[in-house]
C-alpha cells in the first residue's frame, strides 16, 4: 500500500495535472469543450444590449474563414484565449439560433470543435429611442390570426385582429411614462380596449385608414419591470403592424388652472365652490352620484343607506323640464332636493338631455330627431327660435337656484362629439355656436352668475375642434363607463385631456359606471375634481360600483363626502 501512494504522488499524479493544464501538448485529440455561453443556451428576456460570448474549456482558434450563422447570417466573430465573441446588434422580442459549424474552431493542437447551436430569446426591452414590438411576434388569442395581404408592413407580417386579442410583453427599463404608439390599418373607424397588467385603461379610437399609418394611442406609466399591454376586441376588426413604445420620463408637465370662472362677476358662492375645487384638485376626489333625473333622490339615499354617508356631490337633470304643462313631472324636482343637498354643504350638478326643441317629440338621440342644429346660425329660422324658447325655459329654473344663493355646476350638451345627441350630429361648428348662444343667453341676458360651466370632451384627434373656447368653459369632464369590474386608473384618459387643452381647466369624471380606486387616482395622478356615477345598475350593481365599493370609496381620507365639505355659503 504504501509504495502505491509513494508512486501515485511522484509519479501519476505530475502527470495528471500536467495533463489537464496543457492540454494543446502533443497527444491530445480532444477538442476544445464549451462551458458556458452569454446569454446561456435557451435564455429567455435577454437584454438586447447583450454581448455575445462563448467560453471555452481551454485556448480555441478561429478559422480564416469560419461561417458562423445568428439566424442564417454569418456574423463576424474574434477569439480570444477561451473566449470567443460575436459581433451583432440584437434586435428586441426576437428568436435567435447561433450556429458553429464544423471546422470553424479548433484547439492549438487542432481538434476541431463539431457544429452544434445555442438559442435564446430577447426581451422588450424600451428605451427613450422607442422599441418596435412587431404583432406577429405577439401572443394572439381568440382568433387574432398573423397575415401578409396588405403591402408595406414592417417586420415578417401583422395581425389581424378579427374577434381576437393581441398581447405584448413589455419590458420597462425604468419607473416612469412611456408613449404608446400603434401601426394599423383599418377600413373604418373602430375601437379597442387598451389593457396594460390585464386592466381596461382607455378605449383607443382607430380612425380609418386604408393604408398603414402609425399613431400615437396613449401614454403609460410602467414600474420598472416586465408588464404586459394589450389591445383588447371591442367594435370592429383592425390589422396591426406593431406597437412602438418609448421612454419619456418621469414627471408629466404641471397644471395651471384659469384663476377665475368664465362668468364676469360670478356670485359669491360659485366663486367659493370654485376655489374649493381648484384647492382639492390633484389632492383628493370629491364623491358624486346622480339623483335618478328629476324624479327622485333614490341614487344618493341608497349609498346614505349603505354607507351612513351622502356623497358630497349629487346631480339633477332638467331632461323634462322642457315639456310645459305634464302633470306627471316634478318641475321643482331639482331645486328642492338641490337646495336641500346644498344647505346640507352639499354640491349642486345639473345635466340637460335637452329633448328636440321644435317638435317636443321628447327625442334626444340623433337616430329618434332630425332637428338640424346647424340651424342655430339663422336667426330666422323656426329651429333657432325653438332653442331659444327652451333656453329660457330653462333659465327660469336656473335662477330660482341663483336667488337662493346656489351655485350651479351646469354641464349642458353633454357628450356632443360622440354623435348621438341632435347637438353633436352636425359636427363641431354648430355644437360650438350653440354653446355660445346658450352662455350669451344665460349669462347675459337672463343674469344668471351661479354657474359654473362644464364641457364634456372625449380624447379623439378632433376633441379640440369641438371645443367651445376656454372663455366659455371651467371645468372638462369626460364620461367613462370603462365596463364591469373595471376599477382601475383611468389616467391615461385623464392625462390626455390635460395635454389637448394645455392644463389650464380642472378636469373631472363627469359621468362614470366603475368608479376609479381612488388609491389607483392618487398612485397614478388621476385625481378627478370629482366623479358623478351613474343611476341604477350603475351605483348598485357590485358589477359596477355596489355596497363594497361605496364603503370602500368612503374609507379614504381623501374621498370628500358630504360630511367632510366646508359650509361654502
Ligand atoms: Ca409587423
Amino acid at each position: 500500500m504504501r509504495s502505491f501512494i509513494y508512486t501515485f504522488f511522484l509519479l501519476i499524479l505530475p502527470f495528471l495535472l500536467f495533463s489537464a493544464c496543457t492540454p494543446e501538448e502533443v497527444g491530445d485529440v480532444t477538442a476544445p469543450k464549451l462551458l458556458s455561453s452569454v446569454p446561456a443556451d435557451k435564455a429567455v428576456d435577454v437584454n438586447v444590449s447583450t454581448s455575445v460570448s462563448l467560453f471555452f474549456n481551454e485556448k480555441i482558434l478561429l478559422a480564416a474563414n469560419a461561417q458562423i450563422k445568428l439566424n442564417n447570417q454569418t456574423v463576424e466573430a474574434t477569439s480570444d484565449a477561451r473566449t470567443l465573441t460575436i459581433s451583432t446588434t440584437l434586435a428586441p422580442s426576437t428568436d435567435y439560433t447561433l450556429t458553429i459549424p464544423d471546422k470553424a474552431l479548433s484547439d492549438v493542437a487542432g481538434n476541431f470543435v463539431k457544429t452544434f447551436s445555442i438559442t435564446f430569446r430577447t426581451s422588450n426591452t424600451v428605451t427613450a429611442e422607442g422599441t418596435i414590438l412587431e404583432a406577429e411576434n405577439a401572443t394572439l388569442s381568440n382568433g387574432a390570426a398573423i397575415a401578409s395581404t396588405i403591402a408595406g408592413y414592417s417586420g415578417a407580417g401583422y395581425v389581424n385582429m378579427n374577434n381576437g386579442n393581441i398581447t405584448f410583453n413589455v419590458n420597462a427599463t425604468e419607473n416612469g411614462y412611456y408613449r404608446v404608439f400603434a401601426r394599423y390599418s383599418s377600413g373604418g373607424d373602430k375601437t379597442q380596449d387598451f389593457h396594460v397588467d390585464g386592466q381596461m385603461m382607455a378605449g383607443i379610437h382607430f380612425a380609418q385608414s386604408a393604408q398603414w399609418k402609425e399613431t400615437e394611442i396613449a401614454t403609460v406609466r410602467l414600474n420598472a419591470g416586465t408588464h404586459s399591454i394589450s389591445i383588447i376586441k371591442n367594435w370592429g376588426y383592425i390589422s396591426l403592424d406593431y406597437l412602438k413604445i418609448a421612454y419619456v420620463g418621469n414627471t408629466t408637465s404641471p397644471f395651471n388652472i384659469a384663476a377665475n370662472l368664465v362668468t364676469p362677476q360670478p356670485s359669491t358662492q360659485a366663486v367659493k365652490v370654485y376655489n374649493f375645487l381648484k384647492e382639492n384638485f390633484g389632492k383628493k376626489v370629491i364623491s358624486g352620484v346622480i339623483a335618478d333625473s328629476t324624479r327622485n333622490t333614490d341614487e344618493p339615499k341608497w349609498v346614505f343607506e349603505k354607507t351612513g354617508k351622502w356623497p358630497a356631490l349629487v346631480g339633477y337633470d332638467f331632461m323634462d323640464h322642457t315639456w310645459l304643462n305634464q302633470n306627471w313631472i316634478k318641475y321643482d324636482g331639482p331645486f328642492m332636493q338641490g337646495k336641500r343637498h346644498w344647505e346640507n354643504n352639499g354640491l349642486v350638478t345639473l345635466t340637460w338631455h335637452w329633448r328636440d326643441p321644435l317638435t317636443k317629440s321628447g327625442a334626444f338621440y340623433t337616430a329618434d330627431t332630425n332637428f338640424d342644429v346647424s340651424k342655430v346660425n339663422d336667426v330666422n329660422s323656426n329651429e333657432y327660435k325653438a332653442i331659444i324658447v327652451d333656453i329660457d325655459t330653462i333659465a327660469t329654473y336656473l335662477k330660482e337656484f341663483r336667488n337662493a344663493g346656489i351655485p350651479v355646476i351646469w354641464r349642458p350638451l353633454h357628450e356632443a362629439a360622440g354623435g348621438w345627441f341632435w347637438w353633436g350630429a352636425k359636427g363641431p361648428q354648430p355644437c360650438k355656436a350653440l354653446w355660445r348662444l346658450l352662455f350669451d343667453r344665460l349669462v347675459n341676458h337672463h343674469g344668471l352668475n351661479n354657474l359654473i360651466w362644464v364641457w364634456t370632451t372625449d380624447v379623439s384627434a378632433s376633441a379640440a375642434d369641438w371645443y367651445p373656447g376656454d372663455e366659455y368653459v371651467d371645468v372638462l369632464g369626460m364620461d367613462i363607463y370603462p365596463g364591469e369590474n373595471q376599477h382601475g386608473s383611468q389616467y391615461i384618459s385623464f392625462n390626455k385631456v390635460k395635454e389637448i387643452f394645455g392644463g389650464r381647466k380642472l378636469i373631472t369624471l363627469s359621468e362614470c359606471g366603475s368608479v376609479p380606486d381612488p388609491a389607483m387616482m392618487l398612485e397614478y395622478g388621476d385625481m378627478w375634481s370629482w366623479f358623478m356615477v351613474w343611476s341604477g345598475d350603475y351605483t348598485r350593481s357590485d358589477s359596477h360600483n355596489g355596497a363594497t365599493w361605496w364603503q370602500k370609496f368612503f374609507s379614504y381620507d381623501y374621498v370628500i363626502t358630504r360630511d367632510k365639505m366646508p359650509d361654502l355659503k
